[in-house]
């Protein structure tokens, strides 16, 4: 049987753990008396934390010192990880776990792709990370998404060549680094935003296994 490589991200694929990124920034934006709205947060979704940090910054008409700058980052992370401390294999997304059964009975290259720094500990926490080949995260990568180096350190771990890779993301930019790696990318979300990409569907309760077999013949 064929061998492909299937690529997740983590927030907003495997688990949501945008609400809890919001709650922290949200608190960090309000200590600096900047207003900040969940459609705000919308736009932070598979962005690293730094540029975070900027964009609300920015959002708020504020400039602060480098010191400052990186003492806001660890209070947010601190805050952050205080909520995923809390989280358990109940957070996984709908049919997440049928997917990767179906990956692993057809022994199928499974990564992760994510922009977080905290990707292992929540893979840990959902008990997810033993399924996973290969893991690229915000630790691994020197350029952000939209840059396709995640997806392709990714590919590389796999030993699979990026076109016989499949990308599950969220975001906007995500699609568009699987786009640019030359990866069939698939949208999870809203096809009005994820137009981009090969394939859109709402979750994966909407992916069939006949899907996942078709992709694999290609
Ligand atoms: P951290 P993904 C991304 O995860 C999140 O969508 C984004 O909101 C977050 O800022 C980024 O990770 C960095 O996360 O602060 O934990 O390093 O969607 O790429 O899995
Ligand atoms: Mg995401």
């Amino acid at each position: 049987m064929n061998k492909k490589g299937f690529i997740f991200d983590l927030d907003g694929v495997i688990v949501d753990t945008a609400k809890y990124h919001f709650l922290a920034w949200q608190r960090l934006a309000k200590s600096l008396d900047i207003n900040f709205t969940e459609e705000e947060n919308e736009q932070l979704k598979g962005v690293s934390r730094v540029r975070s940090l900027e964009k609300i910054l920015a959002w708020g008409n504020k400039t602060i010192s480098k010191e400052q700058f990186t003492l806001l980052m660890a209070k947010k992370n601190e805050e952050y990880l205080s909520y995923i401390a809390e989280m358990d294999s109940s957070e996984i997304l709908p049919d997440i776990p049928k997917i990767l059964n179906i990956l692993i009975e057809k022994k199928q290259g499974i990564a992760l792709g994510s922009a977080s720094k905290n990707a292992r500990t929540i893979l840990d926490r959902v008990d997810l990370k033993k399924h996973f080949d290969a893991i690229v995260d915000g630790n691994d990568v020197s350029k952000a998404k939209p840059d396709p180096e995640v997806f392709l350190n990714a590919a590389k771990m796999l030993n699979i060549e990026p076109a016989d890779c499949i990308v599950f993301e969220d975001s906007v930019a995500g699609v568009e680094a699987a786009n640019t790696a030359n990866m069939i990318s698939i949208g999870i979300g809203n096809s009005n935003v994820l137009g981009q990409a090969d394939f859109v569907f709402r979750d994966f309760t909407e992916i069939s296994e006949e899907f996942i077999t078709n992709l694999i013949k290609k």
